[in-house]
């Protein structure tokens, strides 16, 4: 796979260089090119910013470094790469969106700075470009870099060979919709908190049905939308037994909150 990332902040991308990713970079399973945006400018003072069109606070990236830039990195026209613009008003980012773009030959990542990019780069980019405008959360950051090294993480990794142990991508992707359960190691009884000790006794189908039951539990404690997508039809009889004891009722195939 292919990434391109343009920023006027490129220094800001440097993490991307080290760990999993850089590795991977390394072993030739990836190849990022980090593109700084004012290479792309034409005046003496490199602007790539000016006050918006209709009033308001702040300023606005202007369309013709962007234009320059994308040029640049598009490819030879044969390909339609795909460009994530990261922004407080995009599609929040999911793992399901990972593992598609995890699919493609060719990312190209957008940061923008200040109030965002002059909307019509993206009109006119949908010419060569799969254009999409996600964003990391709902929060609001000052440009798109953080998300960009939190996406390009999140997509590297499930790229072949990039993470060391392919079995715990496998896991992941049969993740059921609840967060995961807690996890402990040595040693077996620290500042005198014991680690619980079903896990310590080796019986597999009581550590499996413990773990489930703390899934059960966090999820429904810190993220109880979760709760409510899933299928009953997935959950068994100890599932439902821990999620009455919850508060919940199932009521055809779903299951509903306490009132
Ligand atoms: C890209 C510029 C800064 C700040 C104004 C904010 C008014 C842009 N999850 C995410 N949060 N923020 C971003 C993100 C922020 C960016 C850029 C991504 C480029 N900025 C910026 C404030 C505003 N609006 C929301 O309320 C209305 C606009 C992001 C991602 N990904």
């Amino acid at each position: 796979m292919r990434i391109d990332v343009v920023s006027i902040f490129p220094e800001y991308l440097a993490a991307l260089e080290l760990s999993l990713i850089g590795k991977a970079r390394q072993e030739g399973l990836l190849e990022l090119a980090v593109h700084d945006l004012r290479d792309f400018t034409t005046d003496r003072h490199r602007t790539v910013d000016d006050t918006p069109y209709g009033g308001g606070a702040g300023m606005v990236m202007k369309p013709e470094p962007w234009a320059a830039a994308l040029d640049a990195v598009a490819g030879d026209g044969d390909e339609r790469p795909v460009l994530i613009v990261p922004s407080p008003a995009g599609a929040v980012f999911t793992q399901a969106m990972a593992y598609e773009l995890a699919e493609e030959k060719h990312l190209v990542f957008a940061c923008g700075r200040y109030e965002g990019i002059d909307e019509r780069v993206l009109e006119w980019a949908g010419e060569r470009f799969d254009v999409r405008p996600v964003s990391l959360g709902d929060y609001v950051l000052n440009g798109g870099e953080v998300a960009v090294l939190a996406m390009v993480e999140a997509v590297g990794r499930l790229v072949p060979g990039v993470v060391g142990n392919p079995e715990s991508l496998v896991e992941e992707s049969h993740s059921d919709g609840l967060l995961e359960y807690p996890v402990y190691t040595k040693p077996s009884a620290w500042r005198e908190r014991p680690v619980p000790e079903v896990l310590l006794s080796g019986n597999h189908g009581k550590i499996a049905r413990f773990r489930r039951d703390e899934q059960l539990r966090r999820t429904a404690d810190r993220r109880p939308d979760l709760i409510e997508k899933l299928d009953a039809a997935t959950l068994d009889k100890a599932d439902r037994a821990t999620l009455a004891a919850l508060g919940y009722e199932i009521r055809d195939g779903r299951v509903c909150p306490p009132a």
